[in-house]
């Protein structure tokens, strides 16, 4: 075990890195992001960074993620702007840790939510602009760049109902249909690689499994995030 974790720094050390070997986990809403965190975090090693939801429900005592439920044609250019500048904060986020493992990401914020947002014609044509101005400008200037994508898949179904057993405030209203849509999307994106762009490998997750069935699936990708290699 310790020749493992030596062989694993002298690597890092070796490919001189400048940021953490980075993987984010992706997946529908209720795909069991958190879970999946939650089971690494145990690891001492790893710098585990969970989306700032909490910030999305309390920016100077607004809840921007109720409003963009409540009402999306008026709320969800603040709503993405913010989110967009959080993930920002979470990629750029510094760590003496080798490995860093993120809650979504900018790029499923982009790719995703605003992909919807737009395909639901939510957004304006100058607020997508606007959005797509600032999301080019930081991934062409900043290093956000990823090492691993791990795709928690599920189906839509499934993830409905963890999404009504967990009963978020904010989400009541969220009909199956908008699940089934965001699930084209990923499935697009990571499954099938015809929408936007890859940011990094995909390791493909069966997330419809139950908590008691999870870690084998878990223990699946360990190796890669440890060892670093796809
Ligand atoms: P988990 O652990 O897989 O159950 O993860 P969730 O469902 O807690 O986390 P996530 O990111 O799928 O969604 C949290 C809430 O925030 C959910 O109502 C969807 C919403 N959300 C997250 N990112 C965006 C975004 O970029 N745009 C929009 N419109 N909504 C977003």
């Amino acid at each position: 075990n310790i020749a493992k974790r030596i062989l694993k720094m002298a690597n890092f050390l070796k490919e001189g890195r400048t940021r953490p070997y980075t993987v984010i986990v992706e997946g529908n809403i209720g795909s069991g992001k958190t879970t999946f965190l939650n089971y690494f975090n145990r690891n001492k090693d790893v710098c585990v960074l969970a989306e700032p939801v909490e910030m999305w429900r309390d920016c100077d005592g607004y809840n921007l993620l109720g409003a963009m439920y409540e009402d999306p044609k008026r709320w969800s250019f603040t709503f993405q702007s913010y989110v967009q500048l959080t993930m920002l904060q979470q990629h750029t986020k510094e760590t003496d840790l080798p490995i860093k493992l993120m809650e979504r990401s900018i790029y499923s914020a982009r790719y995703c939510f605003v992909e919807q947002l737009k395909r639901d014609k939510v957004l304006s044509g100058p607020s997508e602009s606007v959005i797509n101005a600032w999301f080019n400008w930081v991934t062409s200037n900043k290093n956000l760049d990823v090492d691993l994508v791990v795709y928690l898949r599920t189906t839509p179904e499934v993830v409905y109902e963890r999404m009504m057993k967990r009963n978020r405030a904010e989400e009541k209203s969220v009909p199956l249909e908008y699940l089934k849509s965001l699930h084209k999307i990923h499935e697009d994106w990571l499954y099938y690689k015809t929408l936007h762009h890859c940011p990094a490998p995909v390791i493909i997750l069966n997330a419809n499994l139950d908590r008691s069935n999870i870690a084998n699936e878990y223990e699946k990708c360990e190796s890669h995030i440890f060892n670093k290699e796809v």
